[in-house]
């Protein structure tokens, strides 16, 4: 990573850019003069049914509580409020279906569909503080059910369409939800596939908390019917327009969110409102210079994942945006697909996944030409580091060299932007997140928790509380203590499990995750979740996981696996079917997101003397590296018959 330190290009705003800005460089003295004094501020964009005269309350740190004793409801700023000021006629979401259907709907359509599904919601009994569990596609119904939820004071827990029926059905117990949302199907690259069957298989089990599923028509798939299932359009489309909402707590629980941690079990992050909602939109109209009267805004993520919950539903909804929601995959029907939708609407900032751009780019520049991307004014990143060649692709091809590019650091547990350039304010580097948001405070230390230097690097922490912070892990405090506060409990700092570096100019760089967690297109999934998944199959008597780098996901998974005796008979069973047997047999485990780029089947897995897997040398393996020392193995001739092992099988 010692190029990094050379990078000296700097991309600064135009000057006509940086004059009409929403945040100019003085809000960074401001906020670091009294970020409590900041936070209300922001706050206070939002609307408030009691107005909060407390900010912060750290006294049972680490567990943050932020404008507690003010009371709001979520869906009223998110859709309420806009009609109210006069804006029921601007469109909220241009929707986009993957076979080509499309449909607007207006802020005052947005209320009306909110209102009517939680009337819905409300008649299958369910109450304040319950879960409700949404498995749906990018379909405005998901979006709507979230709202409603927001609006009844209910904690959605939103499930990504791509998991599998098992990984549902741990979610779903985890945070006993009394009512699951679903579709009969979803669109994938073309053709419909089943979704409502994962349901049935994840609520048939006899202790299931699940007592309603609730089921959106989409593809017109046929699908079993039992007698907990409603369709949603006999459910929703008979109930009254008229939604009397109710003021919460800022601290009432808005949704658990599960991600991948170093052990097999997904974390529940648990996000509550009045905090969440305030950072959630403060960072999208500061980093993305949101303008509700003009911009049109496309945030290319999936519901499914924090980036869907803070920049398409409640950070952009709040600011009264008008954006594109797009239902499908990129290249379908054609490669050009993104770049058509953003002609069509005349699309203003796109914010995409690094691992998008390097496949654009892999598509050629061609196909991005075709269309008239004139409209852009403001691109952003998300998810994994953006190598300084994607950045300068897409500052050169798509953003036509006038765009700023936000590079956006942050995480399930951080709720919202914590690291990102200012578009009207900093000179960017590519590649870089550049600095701390204004009333963020983020820093890099080393071992013992000492801030380094300039042209060093070491963990990346938050030093001080955050209004979106993760509250806990659902049911597991002691989880939540472990994992983000007892490494630098000393200084009582947020761990954040990433490695970075100031280069030496002090501009931050993210280096990737320090734990056993990967990162594979932008998602994080455990190393022990895929090795539990492998060694659950009959054939498997031992596997090892690691994440290699991959010049299209960012990193791949690569598996090492030791197959029973049963299992080795002979006849070519650890030959290729078995491999695509054990890959297909994880995508079903967790779901096609997991599935190993690459299976290779070894007699031993490296380890030290205390038993412990060393990751770092089968890494070494998958990236075809020289091995380094391996002189702290257990038995150092494994090395040798992996390697001599992978030559002759490839
Ligand atoms: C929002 C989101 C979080 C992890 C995080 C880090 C990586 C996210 C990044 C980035 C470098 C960026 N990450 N954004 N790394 N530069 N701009 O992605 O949340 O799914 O919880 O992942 O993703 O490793 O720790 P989540």
């Amino acid at each position: 990573m010692d190029n990094l330190s050379a990078e000296h290009r700097t991309f600064p705003p135009s000057e006509a850019f940086a004059a009409a800005a929403n945040v100019r460089a003085e809000g960074y003295d401001r906020a670091a003069a009294d970020p409590e004094a900041f936070w209300a501020e922001q706050a206070r964009r939002l609307t408030w049914a009691t107005p909060f005269s407390t900010v912060l309350d750290w006294s049972d740190a680490p567990h943050a509580r932020w404008f507690a004793d003010g009371t709001l409801n979520v869906a009223v700023n998110c859709v309420d409020r806009h009609v109210e000021s006069g804006h029921g006629d601007q469109v909220a979401i241009h929707w986009e279906g993957e076979p080509g259907d499309s449909r607007d709907l207006t802020y005052a359509d947005l209320l009306r569909e909110v209102s009517k599904a939680a009337n819905a919601l409300t008649s299958l009994g369910l109450q304040a503080g319950d879960r409700v569990a949404i498995y749906l596609p990018m379909i405005p119904e998901a979006i709507v059910s979230m709202l409603a939820c927001a609006r009844l004071g209910l904690a959605h827990s939103v499930i990504f369409g791509g998991f599998s029926a098992e990984a549902l059905r741990t979610r779903i117990a985890d945070a006993s939800a009394r009512v699951v949302i679903t579709s009969d199907g979803q669109y994938r690259r073309g053709t419909p596939a089943p979704l409502k069957a994962a349901v049935d298989e994840a609520v048939a089990a006899a202790d299931s908390p699940v007592e309603h599923v609730v089921v959106v028509r989409r593809t017109g798939t046929e699908v079993a019917w039992s007698d907990k299932d409603v369709w949603w359009h006999e459910l929703v489309d008979q109930q009254s327009e008229q939604h009397t909402p109710e003021a919460f707590p800022a601290e009432q629980p808005l949704f658990i969110l599960y991600t991948s941690g170093t052990t097999g079990k997904p974390k529940g992050i648990l996000h509550t409102s009045g905090g969440y909602l305030t950072q959630a939109s403060w960072t999208h109209h500061a980093v993305f210079d949101h303008k509700p009267d003009t911009d049109v805004y496309w945030c290319t993520a999936d519901i499914g994942w924090v980036t869907g919950h803070s920049y398409i539903v409640y950070g952009p909804l709040a600011n009264r945006v008008t954006q594109v929601v797009y239902e499908g995959t990129p290249n379908t029907p054609h490669e050009g697909r993104h770049w058509e939708i953003i002609d069509k609407y005349g699309v203003t900032i796109y914010y995409t996944a690094p691992t998008l751009i390097r496949t654009f780019m892999k598509w050629g520049a061609d196909i991005p030409a075709k269309y008239d991307l004139s409209s852009l004014r403001v691109l952003g990143s998300v998810g994994e580091p953006i190598n300084p060649e994607a950045w300068m692709w897409y500052r050169e091809v798509i953003g036509k060299n006038h765009c700023p590019i936000v590079d956006t650091w942050w995480q399930t547990e951080t709720g919202a932007i914590m690291i990102a350039p200012l578009p009207g304010v900093t000179a960017a580097k590519p590649g870089s997140a550049m600095r701390p948001l204004p009333g963020i405070s983020a820093t890099i230390v080393n071992d013992d928790g000492v801030p380094v230097g300039h042209g060093q690097g070491g963990y990346l922490v938050v030093d001080q509380p955050w209004p979106s912070m993760l509250r806990t892990i659902w049911g597991d405090d002691e989880r939540f203590r472990d994992t983000y506060w007892a490494r630098f409990a000393a200084q009582g700092y947020y761990f954040a499990g990433d490695g970075a570096k100031y280069d030496d100019d002090g501009a931050l760089w993210l280096l990737g995750r320090v734990d056993d967690v990967m990162n594979v297109s932008g998602h994080r999934i455990s190393t022990t979740e895929v090795e539990s998944a492998l060694v659950s199959h009959p054939a498997v008597a031992e596997a090892a996981v690691v994440g290699a780098s991959d010049p299209m996901t960012g990193q791949g998974i690569v598996a090492f696996v030791i197959l029973r005796a049963s299992a080795t008979g002979g006849d070519g069973a650890d030959g290729e079917a078995l491999i695509k047997e054990l890959r297909g047999h994880v995508a079903k485990e967790i779901g096609p997101i997991a599935r190993p780029r690459q299976i290779m089947v070894v007699p031993e897995l490296p380890k030290t003397r205390s038993g412990k897997i060393m990751r770092r040398l089968l890494r070494d393996v998958a990236e075809n590296r020289d091995l380094g020392d391996v002189t702290t193995l257990q038995d150092s001739s494994v090395m040798n018959l992996i390697s001599s092992g992978l030559s002759a099988g490839s």
